[in-house]
């Protein structure tokens, strides 16, 4: 299978815990090369188009509201398969349910401060790419 690429985020939940370091080597061990990356305060309108598609659940307004409280690493993976594995290492999206050896069992605190994000198919992974980096920032 060719290269891959997906858009991840480390949420606040994992700056402000000082635990950077620590996803990014299961990223890593997991086969996943780190292509891109940055440290940013998301805006509350950056945040809304960014989970665009959850306007309407009802924890829309909680989730915008954490993803903003502190800064959060953006990030491109690059890997055979990468989204899949990507999710596959982030494990399920409650903590609980998450399976041992996972970002999310390892460090996820609730559902929705559950560590990161990771796209879920090709085409939101070039559009979320495309929100945060210009095509001369990834270098693979
Ligand atoms: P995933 O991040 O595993 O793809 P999605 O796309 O269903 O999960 O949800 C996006 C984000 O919304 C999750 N990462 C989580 O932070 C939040 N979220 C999802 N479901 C809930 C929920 N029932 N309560 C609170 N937050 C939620």
């Amino acid at each position: 299978m060719a290269l891959e690429r997906t858009f991840s985020i480390l949420k606040p939940d994992v700056t402000r815990r000082n635990l950077t370091g620590a996803v990014n080597a299961k990223i890593e061990e997991a086969g996943l090369r780190i292509i891109a990356q940055k440290r940013v305060h998301m805006t509350k309108a950056q945040a809304e188009t960014f989970y665009g598609v959850h306007r309407e659940r009802p924890f829309f307004g909680e989730l915008v509201g954490q993803m903003i409280a502190a800064p959060v690493v953006v990030q491109v993976l690059e890997g055979e398969n990468a989204i899949k594995r990507y999710r596959d290492v982030m494990g399920a999206t409650n903590p609980e349910k998450a399976e041992a050896g996972t970002i999310r069992k390892l460090f996820a605190l609730n559902m929705g401060e559950n560590s990161v994000h990771g796209s879920d198919a090709p085409e939101t992974a070039a559009q979320e790419i495309a929100q945060w980096f210009a095509g001369n920032e990834l270098v693979g």
